[in-house]
């Protein structure tokens, strides 16, 4: 008798195959009538798989009473209600480090975008632009000072990664981190005056809501370019409008926004910021990764009893 488990949200094909060859799989996602399937089914389910973007809420887990294990696709736990989970000791599985370094990358292709305009300047190529006038001048990226925000597992791969660019590197977080030879910043909006290039690598959710805050911006100042590749929700999305809009900062390069996949529309006009649809782990390599991982840590709960990356 295979485990019922609930998939709450879309999933690569290639996890939904294999999920289906070990576990009687319910896709939730497609339901019309959500909260009448699960009063009517959910005590069937013991197992749960989510996705990072859209998470999994209490009311959810609540109405599922036989669950014994989530496993979400994805790093960010900022939508999955982990006290809920706890306080049924429901085990959580998640994918980090396996994505750590395509979402450095990321980090690195939007910092060079937004300092070097590669994406505008190839907009003004295609505009047949280049015959009436050279491209502006921009900004050198090597030997500046890079500011990261949350020197956690990717943090630090792409403070790692700075060295390619003799860059010097100090961070912001709750604390000073052992073993560690970047310089430690204990305010934010110091290590914003300090940096040329502010990175936010921090979690997502209510203790990061607004932590790049309008004093942030303009400590950060029109010299300064702001890179996301942690969430949205890091940073108050109408201040940083103002502050693009204003040249109150020199740019931006964002992968992540506060109502995705909703962008402000403001910025679709300025040559100063890079916009991606929240892709920096979305590489054929990291989501084979990262649904790999999704698979192994049920695999793992029901043959011990424990997740291999466990979130709670
Ligand atoms: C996810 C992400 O792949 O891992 C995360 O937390 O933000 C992305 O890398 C995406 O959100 C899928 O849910």
């Amino acid at each position: 008798m295979k485990p019922r488990l609930l998939q709450h949200g879309r999933l690569p094909e290639r996890i939904e195959a294999k999920l289906a060859e070990h576990f009687d799989v319910h896709p939730f996602w497609s339901e019309t009538d959500p909260a009448g399937y699960l009063a009517k089914h959910g005590g069937e389910f013991v197992a749960l798989t989510a996705r990072a973007a859209t998470g999994v809420d209490a009311a959810t887990i609540a109405a599922l009473p036989a669950l014994r294990v989530i496993s979400s696709f994805g790093v960010g736990l900022d939508k999955l209600d982990l006290d809920a989970a706890r306080a049924r000791g429901i085990a959580v599985g998640y994918t980090p480090d396996v994505l750590n370094d395509c979402v450095a990358d990321t980090a690195f292709a939007l910092l060079m975008d937004a300092a070097r305009q590669v994406s505008a300047a190839d907009r003004y190529v295609r505009r047949g632009e280049w015959p009436k006038a050279a491209y502006p001048l921009t900004t050198r990226v090597s030997g500046k000072r890079l500011g990261i925000v949350g020197l956690g597992r990717i943090g630090r791969v792409i403070a790692k990664r700075s060295s390619g660019f003799d860059m010097e590197v100090r961070y912001f977080g709750r604390q000073p981190q052992e073993g560690v030879s970047y310089g430690f910043e204990p305010s934010i909006e110091a290590l914003a005056r300090w940096a040329d290039f502010l990175v936010l690598a921090t979690s997502g959710g209510p203790n990061t809501k607004h932590l790049i805050s309008a004093n942030v911006l303009e400590a950060l100042g029109p010299e300064g370019y702001l890179i996301n590749i942690a969430r949205g929700t890091v940073v108050d999305e109408a201040a940083l409008v103002d502050a693009l809009t204003n040249k109150k900062i020199a740019g931006a390069g964002l992968d992540v926004f506060e109502n995705e996949p909703h962008v402000p529309e403001a910025l679709f006009k300025l040559d100063n910021v890079v916009l991606l649809p929240h892709v920096a782990s979305g590489t054929h390599e990291t989501r084979k990764a990262m649904a790999d991982l999704v698979f192994d840590n049920l695999q793992s709960f029901f043959e011990t009893g424990k997740v291999l990356k466990s979130a709670v």
